[in-house]
């Protein structure tokens, strides 16, 4: 553990699905309530002793609620947002039920229906894709392979798309051929709880998300869902596809979502996404190409296919410098997923440590040298001048 907080402490975060969560969050993950068993729902347990658990249990849910205006349910429970996907997918689709979801090496996430992923078997699934050029989503082809493949269920959302994603164009299309539309907002979560981004609750039957990403939040899943799912949804995170739910985690889920549901969080993440905006204007200025040309969110996809630099150079050169992100496909890319031609980078943790502006772009400019051939060794000292600075929360 003191390894990791050393590592952690003097290696600056740019993984765009990591963060740094609050001191409170992280000593709620590791309270007592991880000895606890709480099988079922508040109410309505398995095991003698839950009267704290259920009082836990129902302030994250009312906490998420509130965070979310509009939802109806909260299962808090899942483990994870593969969890949250797989289960809420097994609910409203069914084993062997019709899935339509992005592609992974278009942006989209495993659990959307990527063939290695059970998601992938369990149920029909088909793949989306974005605009090769562009790099946007292509809302007439979702509509054909809609239209072609009348899944049970569309699911809108990505992992590493860095534009405002349009739900209610998702909702229309999934009414056309009356299929559910799950949204996976894993990614944004914490800037549309903000406010910054729309929300797809008005659009989605089901939404699904991690608490650890941009919502800075302990590790795990959530989903929300209008009333007349909520046997669904419930009776399939437990008994279906999880045992007894990780109150410690759960607990710290309540202590996040409480933190989410003040003043300063909006502040917070106007500013994560005006680092992302920043780094990649930085970018850009140094030649570099962004896909899809900037960021509505929280991350930047950077192009490196008209460099000599792969995506797996670039990791190893900006660790070797300090710097933690992570080589990224990107879309049309002619490289396989272990070398790729892209990176991706994200501002949630550096934002929670409390940089910058000023910080992104001295950043992004660090990123664009080690790219162009820099040496990690001369790019090394101003990195660790930056997490000296800027501790961990
Ligand atoms: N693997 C995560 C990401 O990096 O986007 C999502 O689960």
């Amino acid at each position: 553990m003191a390894a990791e907080e050393r590592r952690q402490q003097e290696t600056l975060t740019l993984i765009a699905s990591e963060n740094h969560c609050s001191p409170l969050v992280r000593e709620a993950c590791s309270s007592i309530l991880t000895d606890k068993y709480a099988e079922g729902y508040p109410g309505a347990r398995y095991y003698a002793g839950c009267e704290v658990a259920d009082k836990v249990e129902i302030l994250a849910q009312e906490r998420a609620l509130r965070l979310f205006p509009g939802a109806e349910h909260a299962n808090v429970q899942p483990h994870s947002g593969t969890t949250a996907n797989l289960t809420a997918l097994q609910a409203l689709a069914g084993t062997g039920g019709g899935i339509l979801g992005m592609a992974l090496a278009d942006g989209g996430h495993l659990s959307h229906g990527f063939k290695v992923s059970h998601t992938g078997k369990v149920f029909d699934a088909h793949q989306y894709g974005v605009d090769p050029d562009s790099g946007l989503l292509r809302m007439d082809q979702i509509r054909d392979m809609a239209k072609e493949h009348r899944p049970r269920v569309i699911i809108a959302g990505a992992s590493s798309y860095a534009r405002e994603i349009d739900f209610a164009a998702f909702a229309a299309i999934a009414k056309e051929v009356d299929a559910y539309l799950m949204a996976d907002i894993a990614h944004p979560a914490g800037l549309v709880a903000a406010g910054l981004l729309s929300s797809p609750i008005p659009h989605a039957d089901v939404v699904t998300m991690t608490t650890h990403k941009t919502l800075r939040g302990p590790r795990g899943g959530l989903i929300l869902c209008r009333e007349e799912l909520r046997k669904k949804v419930d009776s399939s995170v437990f008994p279906g596809g999880q045992g007894g739910p990780l109150m410690h985690q759960i607990v710290a889920k309540a202590v996040a979502f409480g933190e989410a549901l003040k003043p300063e969080f909006k502040g917070y993440q106007e500013s994560v996404r005006d680092n992302a905006r920043a780094m990649a204007e930085t970018l850009q200025e140094r030649g570099l190409a962004i896909v899809t040309g900037g960021t509505d969110n929280h991350l930047v996809l950077i192009d490196l296919r008209a460099t000599e630099t792969t995506g797996a150079d670039a990791e190893e050169r900006c660790l070797a410098a300090g710097i933690a992100l992570n080589k990224n496909m990107v879309p049309g890319d002619p490289r396989p997923p272990r070398v790729t031609s892209g990176i991706r980078i994200g501002t949630a943790a550096m934002t929670s440590r409390g940089m910058g502006i000023e910080q992104a772009k001295s950043l992004a400019g660090i990123i664009a040298d080690l790219v162009g051939g820099k040496d990690p060794a001369s790019c090394g000292g101003a990195v660790r001048d930056l997490c000296a600075s800027y501790k961990l929360p």
